[in-house]
């Protein structure tokens, strides 16, 4: 039976959330692997919008089974008024959703110190969502992090908000000047929280294995993109996780033979937020009509997207680390009524050479400038299409060249936020 992954492959907000509750509306299992609540996932089904942080899309539907894997950070109080949310209209999370063991608590400590060790990069700071995402990660390689089975026991988690907590204090303190916390107090606060949560803990190596030898239907949805990834995007401008495909195996804890099908999802265009190199940005009116009409601001921090053309360099690079099988390509809507659209094919560098794969480092991306190829626009309201086929010629060319171009097969394509409004081919 299919277990599919869908990840981002540019830098986050390419509409994976509708691709996934597409796939989560098929499936048995659905799976988070990584990151934590800086991830924001819109949903519209049947006019009704779900914003979606920490919870699977599977909710949604009453037969499926969520997990939240080890490789995911897990802020409990952002957790738990997303359950409220979801319980007060009705969506039963109870039986229906697990979180491993295993997987890392973020504190208040570490929204503490997302927010000040920023400040301390004065100008050069990352853009974090300022979720406590970095230093929750942090404390997970120092091997002193607090995980979900910690929290649901509350002599443990005391012991370990005491020793932890003492040392965080320390550095807020006495690196940052920032204020301590009172320990006994997050303890109280926290064990609630494990109190709360304890129904919700299970193995999720385990349930996704037996899932698997069932012949259910598994999708792992990803969380940010792969341009975010810790390593093989525009680092140190990164989140602290792997959102790539091979991230899935070990934030889930099963192999990677698990996987039959990995869905990259890109937008006709290309958006960014946070700080960082973006070679296609435009910083004029068409950048400013994208953003407006695409309505690019943040799920999670509201902040308004920077926008620019499609880079094909960059998703071709997506396609390669990923080892993607097909693409989605959403809101091509976005680009009506833009005389020429322009993509990205190859960077030129500053002496002159040109490259088509995305660089390594940042060193070697800086002065890189993208080099276009042009294509007329369309002005038709593509929104009502039913079938590829019925796409405006001057659309079908776009796609079919940015196939070409990124090696990988176009298998949806996006033309409205609804969940009808996607193309299968
Ligand atoms: P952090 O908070 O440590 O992860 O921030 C580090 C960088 O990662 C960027 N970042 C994101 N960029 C775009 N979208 C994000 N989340 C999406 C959302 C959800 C998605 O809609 O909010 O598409 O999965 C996201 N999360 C982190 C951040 O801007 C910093 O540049
Ligand atoms: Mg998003």
């Amino acid at each position: 039976m299919p277990a599919n992954i869908v990840v981002g492959t540019q830098w986050g907000d390419e509409g994976k959330g509708k691709i996934i509750d597409i796939l989560a509306s098929r499936a048995d299992v659905v799976v988070r692997s990584q990151g934590g609540n800086n991830a924001g996932h819109t949903v519209v089904n049947n006019g009704e919008v779900y914003k979606l942080h920490l919870v699977p899309s599977g909710i949604l539907y009453p037969n499926a089974l969520n997990l939240i894997g080890a490789g995911v950070v897990l802020d409990p109080k952002d957790f738990i008024s997303e359950l409220d949310n979801l319980e007060s209209r009705g969506i039963k999370t109870v039986g229906h959703l697990k979180v491993d063991p295993r997987a890392q608590i973020v504190m208040p400590w570490h929204i503490a110190l997302d927010g000040l060790s920023e400040a301390f990069r004065g100008g050069k700071d990352i853009g974090t969502t300022k979720r406590g995402i970095g230093p929750t990660y942090m404390d997970k390689y120092e091997r002193c992090g607090i995980r979900m089975y910690d929290l649901v026991h509350p002599e443990v988690l005391a012991e370990k908000i005491q020793s932890t907590g003492k040392l965080k204090n320390e550095i807020i303190t006495k690196v940052y000047g920032g204020e301590a916390f009172d320990l006994d107090a997050v303890t109280r606060e926290y064990t609630e929280y494990g109190k709360r949560l304890l129904p919700y803990m299970d193995d999720v190596s385990v349930l996704t294995f037996e899932a698997h030898k069932a012949g259910k239907t598994i999708m792992f949805e990803g969380a940010q993109a792969t341009l975010l990834d810790i390593d093989f995007g525009t680092y140190p401008y990164v989140t602290s996780s792997h959102p790539l495909s091979a991230g899935v195996c070990v934030g889930t804890g099963v192999g990677p033979k698990v996987i039959t099908n990995i869905i990259g999802v890109a937008k006709a265009y290309t958006t960014r937020v946070g700080k960082g190199p973006f070679p296609t940005e435009l910083d004029d009116a068409t950048g400013d009509q994208i953003r407006n009409v695409g309505g690019e601001f943040g799920t999670t921090t509201g902040r308004p997207r920077r926008t620019g053309w499609f880079d094909a360099v960059i998703v071709r690079h997506s396609v390669r680390v990923n080892g993607l099988d097909s693409l989605a390509i959403n809101k091509l809507d976005t680009l009506a009524n833009i005389d020429t659209l322009k993509m990205c094919v190859a960077y030129k560098k500053p002496d002159g050479s040109v490259i088509k794969e995305f660089p390594p480092t940042l060193e070697e991306l800086e002065g890189c400038q993208p080099i276009y190829e042009e294509f007329p626009g369309f002005s038709e309201d593509i929104s009502k299409c039913s079938s590829f086929d019925e796409l405006p010629a001057n659309c079908k060319s776009y796609i079919a060249r940015l196939e070409e171009l990124v090696g990988c097969h176009v298998s949806m394509v996006g033309i409205g936020p609804d969940r009808s409004q996607i193309l299968e081919r």
